[in-house]
């Protein structure tokens, strides 16, 4: 075991709730609870039978705080590893607070940020990359980010790693063996098998990587810029896919200035709709800064919206929008479908190549459907491949996959250029230390502490 407090912390949100949970973990979990928790069955959670509720109540100087069940989760069968106590009592944040008070006078200390689950880590129950794997669950936004987060917690990614590491294991052997033998055929046959083996693994760090991007966007979310003229009906847009008044609307060109974000979910995805200041040449000061605000999401963004106005005829600025959509990932909305149509679609086509036009009626809810029909097609193999391949999440699992990936990458170059067996082993092992500090094998105390203060508490 590798402490020797135990900690306690209220494990549920802070506010009113039906229930909220005290959690004590560590070698003293037990007299901690007996000291505060008094069952009405048994004398001593010493008796209880691991596992299974027990109805008591939380007393305080002979007064009772409130009443609850307790169960005991004795070690190492815990979520920690260690004796763990978890008491439900009601949501009310001053029976909690007074319930935490008396673990802490019963000898138990606050548990820091993520304490519970570094414990976890630490004794083994999880490997790092499993443990991140809870915050990630706790902070999905989406049911396809919930999805790639159960996933690498039920082991996904250790597997990869480890997988990867035998791999890389076997290759490095092989190379020891050309050292101490250095019998000429034998080279040759092992750098065939070298060859093969580096390559197999550069192709699965490569689609790894490809992969992430998509992980990214599962996770925080489609980066949508609604983008167009001033007055094309962009904050209108907003408006009606939010169903809420969130942006002002009026009929002034140039009435959004500032950037607006608002997250939806289309399908499984999340999108972080931008509506933007409308484009064009201005002199003011303020309108120009939001312009500029514009262009940058655009540039940012995952998914670009461009509003047209399809009331008028296209204008100089319409056209630009238009022509630089071509390879992006885009749609474009053709609002005001309840005026008569003067902007010219077969030129929208011609400007935009294969990026789909729905026409709507912002102002009106008309096309909305269809809207959203053409936002899931977008979208959906996002949220469809999410359950089925494994992606990463997290950036810093994605800049060590980038460093595996490099490190073999120079280790095939030494290999082509008929280095010796030892200067591909360096890389090799390069390779194998960078995988290991995903899952947390290879890691000092201090990115381990960094990363478990990015938790909450009680977790
Ligand atoms: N008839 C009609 N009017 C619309 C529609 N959508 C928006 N409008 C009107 O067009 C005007 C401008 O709408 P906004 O949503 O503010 O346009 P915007 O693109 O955000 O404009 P800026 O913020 O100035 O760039 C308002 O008067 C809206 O009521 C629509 O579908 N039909
Ligand atoms: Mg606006």
């Amino acid at each position: 075991m590798y402490e020797e407090t135990t900690i306690a912390a209220i494990a549920t949100p802070p506010g009113e709730g039906g229930i909220g949970i005290i959690r004590i973990s560590g070698m003293n979990a037990v007299d901690v609870a007996d000291a505060l928790f008094h069952a009405k069955k048994i004398h001593s959670f010493h008796e209880a039978e691991p596992y299974r509720m027990y109805f008591g109540h939380v007393e305080k100087d002979g007064r009772k705080v409130d009443e609850g069940l307790a169960v005991y989760m004795k070690a190492p069968h815990s979520y920690t590893g260690e004796d763990v106590i978890e008491i439900q009592i009601h949501g009310s944040m001053e029976a909690l607070r007074e319930t935490l008070e008396l673990t802490l006078e019963s000898g138990a200390v606050p548990a820091s940020r993520g304490e519970f689950t570094k414990r976890a880590f630490l004794n083994g129950r999880l490997d790092l990359s499993q443990a991140e794997a809870v915050m990630d669950i706790i902070e999905a936004k989406g049911s396809a980010a919930l999805s790639q987060a159960e996933s690498h917690l039920s082991g996904a990614l250790s597997r990869f790693v480890k997988e990867g590491r035998d791999e890389l294991t076997d290759l490095i052997t092989k190379l020891e063996v050309t050292i101490d033998y250095p019998e000429e055929d034998l080279e040759d046959l092992t750098n065939e098998e070298i060859g093969r083996g580096l390559s197999d693994i550069e192709k699965s760090l490569s689609a790894l990587l490809k992969r992430s991007e998509e992980g990214r966007i599962i996770k925080d979310g489609l980066r949508t810029a609604i983008v167009g003229r001033p007055n094309a009906g962009k904050s209108s847009l907003l408006n009606a896919l939010l169903q809420e008044d969130r942006a002002i609307v009026t009929d002034i060109p140039g009435t959004t200035r500032d950037t607006i974000e608002e997250s939806i979910k289309i399908g499984g995805v999340p999108l972080v709709l931008m509506d933007t200041a409308g484009l064009r040449e201005t002199d003011n000061k303020v309108e120009r800064i939001g312009i500029e605000r514009a262009k940058k999401s655009m540039e940012q963004a995952d998914l670009i919206l461009a509003v047209i106005d399809g009331s008028c005829p296209l204008e100089k600025e319409d056209r630009e929008l238009l022509s630089s959509l071509k390879g992006r990932k885009a749609m474009v909305i053709l609002n005001k479908y309840d005026l008569p149509q003067e902007a010219d679609e077969e030129e929208i086509r011609n400007l935009t190549g294969s990026v789909p036009i729905v026409s709507i009626s912002a102002r009106y809810g008309s096309g909305m459907d269809e809207l959203e029909e053409a936002l899931r097609r977008l979208t959906e193999h996002q949220d469809r491949d999410a359950g089925r391949e494994l992606f990463l999440t997290n950036l810093r699992h994605v800049d060590l996959v980038k460093k595996a990936l490099e490190a073999v990458h120079r280790a095939q170059e030494s290999l082509r250029n008929s280095m010796p067996a030892d200067c591909i082993t360096v890389d090799l092992v390069e390779a194998w230390n960078r995988m290991g500090e995903i899952t947390g094998e290879t890691v000092d105390n201090e990115l381990i502490n960094q990363i478990f203060e990015r938790f909450c508490v009680g977790k």
